[in-house]
């Protein structure tokens, strides 16, 4: 059985407000969700195989490493929540582990997942699958095709990074709330490291990074009809240890103006727009995070060097 629905449309004017906002803000700033036009997905998807960026090839390492004990830990016969599911690969790799009744990825578009999850349905046709378009970062209401029971939430990738800490919690007490006493939470997060590691993951000598960074702009003229010349940015990727967080901005290489319909905005040589943080975690913290959450019974697997951490946890 495969059904798809589109619970939230999101709105060109209302997006378009959005950012206009930031970019017109003291200090300027994107969110991240907007890396990610299609070719914004394809340079993610080249960073995660770059030698410097270890966190998608240490958590399919972890995952693969500790199968058995996640799958003790979640038990069979789940009802399977991917949040940001995209190609469905991570979650699809670990349906012979995990043994999920119902599967149902949720990504911003529905239109994202339909060709994944028909061919997903074919090589497992005992899976109930329900495709979602939903922006959850705003709300995490179900639809009712959506079982309610042993609902688990995967959330790899450590996506959770680019919250704020406070952020992090609401929304992991948003999950809390979409499940019964019977629920979980399958999440992958990265964890607190040398600088210089962190550095060159999100500054690769490539430059792949900086072309997913840089992008954006390009995506930005594309839904504002802003006239950024991508020739004109510099990209800046580093771990910043007191807030525990990598930052990204996109640095003006000299005095500028960017216009769009209905205003424009002056940069300085040197003045930044903030395209995103990633927050690192350590086990402890996270920890905190997730009992005050709600959630308890924890279960936590790392790899040998601790760079990434898988963690599993029940609702309480
Ligand atoms: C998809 C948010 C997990 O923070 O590592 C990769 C995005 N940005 N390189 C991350 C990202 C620059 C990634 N997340």
């Amino acid at each position: 059985m495969l059904q798809f629905i589109q619970c939230t449309e999101q709105n060109d004017q209302s997006v378009r407000d959005e950012l206009l906002a930031g970019l017109s803000a003291a200090q300027a700033f994107t969110s991240p969700k907007y890396l990610y036009d299609a070719l914004g997905s394809r340079l993610f998807a080249a960073i995660c195989e770059l030698p410097e960026y270890y966190p998608t090839r240490t958590e399919a390492l972890i995952f693969n490493t500790h199968a058995s004990a996640i799958a003790l830990a979640v038990g069979s016969g789940s009802t399977l929540i991917d949040l940001g599911a995209g190609n469905c690969a991570k979650a699809a790799r670990l349906f012979p582990v995990l043994q999920p009744v119902q599967y149902v990825p949720v990504d911003i578009s529905v239109n994202f997942l339909r060709d994944a999850l028909q061919r997903l349905q074919q090589q497992f046709p005992s899976i109930v699958m329900t495709g979602i378009g939903m922006d959850f970062s705003h709300e995490l209401v179900l639809p009712d095709s959506v079982r309610e029971a042993k609902r688990l939430f995967f959330y790899p990738g450590s996506s959770i990074g680019n919250y704020t800490p406070d952020e992090a919690l609401l929304f992991l007490q948003r999950i809390r709330a979409a499940c019964d006493d019977d629920g979980g939470l399958l999440i992958g997060v990265d964890l607190v490291k040398e600088k210089a590691i962190l550095d060159a993951a999100y500054d690769d000598a490539l430059g792949v990074t900086a072309a997913f960074n840089l992008n954006i702009l390009r995506h930005l003229n594309h839904l504002l009809g802003t006239d950024f010349d991508v020739q004109a940015w510099r990209h800046r990727g580093f771990y910043n240890q007191q807030a525990s967080r990598i930052e990204m901005h996109l640095e003006a290489a000299f005095d500028l103006t960017v216009r769009w319909p209905q205003g424009e905005r002056r940069f300085v040589r040197g003045e930044r727009i903030h395209t995103e943080n990633s927050y690192k975690y350590t086990q402890r913290n996270f920890t905190d995070l997730l009992t005050e959450a709600g959630f308890g019974r924890l279960s936590f697997w790392t790899d040998p060097q601790q760079w990434f951490m898988v963690c599993h946890a029940h609702v309480t």
